[in-house]
């Protein structure tokens, strides 16, 4: 016995009156490491109906709440049919700023659809999600760009003055630029690129020194550093390294000479030979607070500070 037409469409009717759209959001996943300020969340609607355009935020929360330049990432979807869902990308990177602690103090990401109620939906008490970030991996790493461009100059034919930060990294490291020593004495305030290195070296772009001292601050990272390692090429002249403060004045040498502890901090040097000079990493192993680096024909890479 079939359906009477009209209880047929009296059903399509009160389907079509009754159906609404669900959004949730269903899966929440963020990248924190190396540099990284990533999340990614899928939004579906569980619901049986078109939602029609709404709005999802996701908001990087903090302790303590940034006065300006509160990182949220917003995304427009125009529409979500029913047991459909959508995958959005949200990258904070570009949001760090000096007023928001170049993002150290978000502490999770939440995600939130339809925060402007533009959407009527069957339940409205399942539009959010929260994940934490910073899950203990304890490292941040400077790999010199893009950002800063190819080409970015520092020093003096930047206009720069010893002590002007030049470079804040998501993950919390800070550079600035400082005055060079010279090993028979005195010093200057030359110049650094981000550039491609004249020879194999390092990964991508990578930071040039020309009698100029780079500063690293890595207090704002959001862990006590225990171990600083960062990749150099030298292709002629002496170097500077100073961590935490000391020796005093910097000390300026081969790196591969530089002395070991400084203030409590094991150095270690690792050299093979290249074209024109030689290559390596240095390894700073103890509580370090900042890093002092410069050369006279210097590239140095990755940067890179560990719980
Ligand atoms: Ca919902
Ligand atoms: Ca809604
Ligand atoms: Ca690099
Ligand atoms: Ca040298």
């Amino acid at each position: 016995m079939s359906m009477k037409p009209h209880i047929l469409i009296l059903s399509v009717v009160l389907v079509a009156l009754t159906g609404c759209a669900d959004l949730v959001v269903k899966n929440l996943e963020v990248d924190w490491e190396s540099g990284n300020r990533i999340a990614t969340a899928e939004i579906a609607n569980i619901g049986s109906k078109d939602a029609g355009s709404f709005m999802v935020y996701f908001n990087g929360d903090e302790d303590p709440e940034s006065q300006n330049h509160r990182p949220q990432v917003r995304h427009n979807v125009p529409g979500l049919d029913g047991g459909d869902s959508v995958v959005l990308t949200a990258d904070f990177a570009p949001l760090a700023h000096p007023d928001n602690n170049s993002l150290a103090n978000i502490y999770q990401i939440t995600v939130l659809v339809d925060p402007k109620g533009m959407v009527k939906e069957s339940n409205e008490n399942n539009n959010s999600r929260s994940v934490a970030v910073r899950t203990g991996s304890g490292e941040a790493c400077v790999d010199f760009g893009p950002p800063p461009a190819t080409g970015t100059q520092y020093g003096n034919p930047a206009g720069h003055s010893p002590g002007d930060v030049v470079l804040v990294d998501p993950g919390g490291i800070k550079m600035s630029v400082q005055n060079f020593r010279w090993v028979s004495g005195g010093g200057t305030f030359n110049s650094g690129r981000i550039e491609t290195p004249p020879v194999s070296f390092g990964s991508g772009q990578t930071l040039r020194s020309n009698n100029l001292n780079f500063a690293f601050d890595f207090t704002n990272t959001g862990f006590t550093v225990s171990k600083v390692v960062f990749d150099y090429l030298d292709l002629g002249g002496f170097e500077n390294l100073s961590v935490n403060g000391q020796p005093v004045p910097v000390f300026a040498g081969e790196l591969t000479a530089a002395p070991s502890p400084v203030a409590g901090v094991n150095v270690a040097v690792t050299a093979v030979p290249v074209t024109g000079g030689k290559k390596g990493t240095v390894t700073l192993t103890g509580v370090i607070q900042r890093m002092w680096v410069g050369g006279q024909e210097l590239w140095v890479d990755n940067v890179c500070a560990r719980h």
